[in-house]
């Protein structure tokens, strides 16, 4: 039996997480929160949990930052937010919540809340005046009202939460303060209402926004929720922002897997911005997604959710989103194997034969030639029983991971996912594939992400191949990585 729990990946030691929060570097550390339940492997009242890293790649865990309090505006959780810093004043801004059963239903009462620390962001002290936003603007009628992100600008602090107002659509809400504790309203920074016609649906409601200059324009960056349905998707628009206002010129998928979700975005000391998210389990919930919030593989396994590794986003001249793994992971890197030139004939499968794991960093850089589609297969069986596909397809222009036989076992999402990429004539393909046990993050070209969970069953789905189908491609380089854990004392160490 496979063993599915990620090893280099930012996870409690247990339990369950989902978003990650209040991303903040302070005093040259990178500090990461992330939502956590630490009474099992379900969603429950979240806390927030909290880990350390001087290098953005070795973790260690710390002690828990926020516990629901009884009584408190967050008496049944503490939900999504931000860290942002106050003159000296380590400061969280997060959503507290309050449930309210009648008539057979729960409804979370949904505020905004501060915390600050005096110890270095140890432990936090609650704000005697919370909840700072009591409720949503007076007249919307919303269907959530959640996830702080909040800016200094001028002088002058603000705030956008997520919401969507009924029957309408999602939209975020913009407010200002002069000192993070009174707040004014002052209108949405962005709405859009899409129809069952539009390519890209956004939602009846977003959760995580993220806003930040991103070269010299702004970039919005949204979890798409759908309070019918689970969603689970993250978009990202890109545009101008003056006076206040946002006008987008673009809006796309920002992950083109299916596990990627709820955005949080930093920008360091060194000015980089960088993006994490969450990926949820595709496991034990059936075919089709169903219980992913609990059910009977986790709570064997005693662990569900993971974050993903930090991407570093620019805008390239020619106005289009560069994305790239942060380049301190490679301090993570262990074995190397190097490849050039292979020649794949049509349709051919070619197994890297010295190699053998489930958690390696993979380079491939592929002419692609007469082929129609061309990648990789990660976590193969000998006889091929099991394996994940990361292809290109230059006829559909499209990217993908193709699930449907990564794992034996019936019990988990088999889907192919993925989405548009337009490579230039001339142009390479290069994959920069990061695989940690149950955990693919694919970036192709510096220009999409592809972010999936994956079960193999098998404890000898170890093997990876380079494909190609319907003509015969060039695979110019591929350099393999075995990659080590990355915490401190082994993934079971720290303290909550
Ligand atoms: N998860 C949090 C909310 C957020 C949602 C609660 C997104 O604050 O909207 O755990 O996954």
């Amino acid at each position: 039996m496979s063993d599915d729990r990620p090893r280099y990946h930012v996870m409690p030691p247990a339990h369950w997480l989902n978003d990650p929060n209040g991303v903040i570097q302070w005093k040259g550390q990178y500090h990461l929160f992330y939502q956590y339940n630490p009474v099992g492997p379900f969603w429950g009242p979240p806390h927030w949990g909290h880990a350390v890293s001087t290098d953005l790649a070795h973790w260690t865990h710390l002690p828990m930052a926020l516990t629901p309090e009884p009584g408190s505006p967050d008496a049944d959780g503490c939900w999504s937010g931000c860290a942002v810093d106050d003159d000296g004043t380590p400061t969280l801004v997060y959503t507290g919540v309050v449930r309210i059963d009648a008539d057979g239903q729960s409804v979370y009462e949904q505020t905004q809340c501060l915390a600050t620390s005096a110890d270095d962001l140890l432990t936090w002290q609650r704000c005697p005046n919370n909840p700072v936003i009591a409720a949503p603007p007076p007249g919307l009628d919303v269907v959530g009202f959640r996830d702080p992100c909040v800016w200094r600008e001028d002088g002058v602090w603000y705030c956008i939460v997520g919401s969507g107002v009924r029957d309408v659509g999602p939209t975020v809400l913009l407010y200002r303060s002069d000192d993070l504790i009174t707040w004014d309203y002052l209108k949405p920074l962005f709405s859009r209402n899409a129809d069952a016609h539009d390519p890209l649906w956004t939602g009846t409601m977003w959760e995580c926004p993220q806003f930040f200059p991103l070269g010299d324009k702004h970039m919005l960056l949204l979890g798409v929720a759908n309070d019918k349905e689970p969603c689970f998707y993250t978009v990202c628009a890109v545009g101008s922002y003056n006076d206040h206002t946002f006008t987008p010129e673009t809006i796309a998928r920002f992950d083109l897997g299916a596990d990627f979700y709820a955005p949080i975005a930093l920008r360091d000391d060194a000015g980089r911005i960088l993006v994490w998210g969450w990926a949820r389990e595709a496991r034990g919930a059936g075919p089709d997604g169903a219980a992913w919030q609990d059910n009977a593989i986790a709570r064997t396994t005693g662990w569900a959710g993971v974050l993903t590794l930090p991407r570093i986003l620019t805008l390239r001249p020619d106005g289009l989103l560069e994305v790239a793994p942060a380049p301190e992971l490679r301090a993570l890197r262990g074995a190397h194997h190097h490849y050039t030139h292979v020649v794949l004939a049509a349709n051919a499968s070619y197994l890297l034969k010295e190699i053998r794991g489930d958690c390696l960093e993979i380079v491939a850089t592929i002419e692609m030639g007469a082929a129609v589609s061309c990648g990789l297969a990660v976590r193969c069986s000998p006889e091929g029983e099991e394996q994940t596909f990361i292809l290109y397809d230059r006829t559909e222009e499209r990217i993908y991971i193709d699930r449907t036989r990564s794992s034996l076992s019936p019990d988990i999402v088999h889907s192919n996912d993925g989405g548009s990429l337009v490579l230039d004539a001339s142009e390479s393909l290069t994959l920069h594939i990061f695989l940690d046990r149950s955990i693919v993050e694919v970036y192709a070209n510096r220009r999409v992400c592809l972010t999936e969970r994956i079960y193999p069953l098998r404890s000898d789905s170890l093997g990876l191949r380079l494909l190609t189908r319907g003509g015969e491609a060039t695979i110019l380089s591929v350099d393999v990585w075995e990659i080590l854990g990355a915490w401190a004392g082994g993934v079971t160490a720290g303290v909550m």
